[in-house]
């Protein structure tokens, strides 16, 4: 296991209901649009990966008032950056926290002479301010890889993002660990030939994980200790996972 490439959304930071949601919202109450994306209609729409996607299908799905006339592409694009200015913001003010785990696997990883990437379906802005505000500000720069948003024309469940990563570290499907969320993370880990550990998220946490080497509601820290849902049973550290578990996990494979 030579890197872990870590999904965002939901894995590094629970990141959709305080935050892309909320952004969504807003960014449709600018626009003067009479949208609102509750809870459940966002459960659905989760479904599909990608802002841009995501407004396209609900318009195709749920013909929203408001639309205009002709091609979408701009309409979209531009409450799409809208939609991403608020989700900036937000990475400061509220803020959103890390993962438990999470941190201490980056550093472990480090520490280990591991090699980190990121393969995420988000926009790249969110991703930097996301690790700036909620791990710190010298943490973007331990990745060698951020896979984001656009860089690839197939979003998640398609395996394109984890390929590109895989292509630019020079790296076989064999060599990394895919750290995931969502089934969508999972199908998109699992096409591109990749283990991948699942550490659930508030609104995935139902999804089916068949194929996924473990699946833990995350990683732990002092005081919080995960529950394991699947996979060969760990005797975990005193405060969860740490990158030797992830090591016995990936050369058990499955
Ligand atoms: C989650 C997604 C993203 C976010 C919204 O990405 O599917 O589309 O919901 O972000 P992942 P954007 O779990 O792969 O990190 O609006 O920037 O797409
Ligand atoms: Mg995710």
């Amino acid at each position: 296991m030579q890197a872990l490439i870590f999904d965002v959304d939901g894995t590094l930071a629970d990141t959709e209901r305080d935050g892309h949601q909320v952004a969504f919202n807003r960014a449709f109450a600018d626009a003067g649009l009479d949208w609102y994306w509750d809870d459940a209609l966002y459960a659905r729409l989760l479904a599909v990966t990608g802002g841009k996607e995501r407004i396209r299908h609900y318009i195709e799905a749920y013909d929203p008032p408001g639309v205009p006339e002709g091609d979408l592409d701009d309409f979209i694009r531009d409450l799409h950056e809208a939609k991403t200015r608020h989700f900036v913001r937000m990475m400061s003010d509220p803020g959103i926290p890390a993962r438990p785990g999470v941190m201490r696997l980056f550093r472990q990883a480090r520490e280990a002479g591991v090699r980190l990437a990121v393969a995420t379906t988000t926009s790249p802005e969110n991703v930097s301010s996301l690790l700036a505000h909620s791990f710190g500000p010298e943490v973007e720069s331990w990745f060698e890889v951020i896979g984001a948003g656009d860089v690839v024309e197939a979003k998640k469940p398609a395996g394109d993002i984890y390929e590109y990563v895989l292509e630019r570290m020079r790296l076989a499907p064999d060599q990394a660990l895919a750290i995931e969320d969502s089934a969508n993370g999972l199908r998109a880990a699992t096409a591109a030939g990749l283990k991948t550990l699942i550490t659930v998220a508030d609104y995935t946490r139902g999804e089916n994980f068949d194929g996924a080497l473990a699946v833990f509601d995350h990683l732990g820290e002092a005081g919080n200790l995960p529950t394991q849902m699947a996979g060969p049973p760990l005797e975990l550290a005193e405060d969860g996972l740490h990158l030797n578990h992830l090591q016995q996990l990936f050369s058990r494979g499955s």
